[in-house]
């Protein structure tokens, strides 16, 4: 099944039961073709997301002065703005440029027992949903990377594996509802780094995906979350999947916010093909790269085109 704009819609109903081959062979051929695709039946509480998104608005009404006591800070999380950009005398922390949306990102869960994330640029009025919102869509996450895995012909934990104890990170984008005469911020074309994204933008229009040369607007599917494959996971499958380039904006009919969930691997991981899918008529298609070390320097140059990928592919 696809939505009216092509991009493929994939019901998760039955993921843990018989249905399970189907939904790897539409989870392959999505993720080969777009790198994009909408999931329906994803198992996270469709109450719990819409609290969350809630509070994430009410977050973003909140007074300038309000919210900058949540400021980005030099570990890339907290709250930033286009404002922040303009204003002299502030600090600026990656990926915001003057033209950028207002967000908001924090690390709301870790796989990693000895290292969970410090919570304190969460607002406490957020911070029970987020964490609630975080544990669920991890969850969906790795049933979504096992059948990727079971796709590329390996064990359903192959992937995860060699991700390690993966950190999940949330980005809440704000655009207000975009007025004549008005700029407001976007997010630019960019591909994401870590393995795998989901996002939440509800109803409101405003994603937009690269297919081949074209830009595509996605029409949003009611309950579903947009799932990407991002770099890191491209480079593991040897370019059999694609993370496809995207980019952000609002709508002239209602503000929007989107959230975005992002299952990073481990800063200790190394990112490069996996030796399974590597023979003599499929030689390594990329270098590898400790992940902790390369994903920090692509932050901090900002969101721009296919970064990670191309920093290690192999020419020829
Ligand atoms: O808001 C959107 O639709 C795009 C968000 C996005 O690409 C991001 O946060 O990386």
């Amino acid at each position: 099944m696809s939505s009216e704009d092509g991009v493929p819609v994939i019901d998760l109903a039955d993921i843990q039961g018989p249905g399970l081959e189907r939904i790897c062979e539409q989870i392959a051929k999505a993720s080969e073709e777009w790198g994009f695709f909408h999931i329906v039946n994803h198992g996270v509480d469709l109450d719990l997301i819409r609290r969350t998104q809630k509070a994430y608005i009410d977050f973003f009404h909140l007074p300038t002065q309000e919210k900058r006591k949540y400021m980005m800070t030099a570990d890339f999380e907290g709250w930033s703005s286009p404002e922040v950009y303009n204003d002299p005398d502030l600090m600026k922390f990656g990926l915001t440029t003057a033209k950028t949306c207002e967000f908001m990102y924090h690390v709301a869960l870790s796989r990693d027992p000895n290292q969970q994330p410090a919570l304190s640029t969460i607002p406490p009025a957020l911070r029970p949903m987020v964490l609630e919102f975080a544990k669920e869509v991890t969850a969906a996450q790795e049933r979504v990377l096992a059948a990727m895995s079971v796709a590329l012909g390996l064990d359903a934990s192959a992937l995860q594996n060699r991700f390690g104890p993966a950190d999940v990170g949330i980005r809440a984008n704000y655009y207000p509802l975009k007025r004549e005469g008005k700029t407001v911020g976007e997010l630019p074309a960019h591909s994401d780094l870590p393995a795998i994204v989901f996002l939440f933008a509800d109803k409101v229009p405003g994603l937009e995906i690269r297919k081949d040369e074209r830009w595509v607007r996605v029409k949003p599917v009611a309950d579903a979350f947009v799932v990407n494959v991002a770099d890191c996971l491209e480079v593991l499958s040897n370019g059999r999947f694609r993370s496809a380039e995207h980019r952000g904006a609002g709508s002239e009919a209602e503000e929007r916010i989107s959230m975005v969930s992002f299952y990073m691997p481990s800063k200790a991981a190394t990112i490069g093909p996996m030796d399974e899918l590597l023979d003599e008529t499929h030689p390594a298609r990329f270098r590898s790269a400790n992940f902790g070390q390369m994903g920090l320097e692509l932050l901090s140059t900002g969101l721009k085109g296919k970064g990670f990928v191309e920093a290690l592919r192999i020419e020829g």
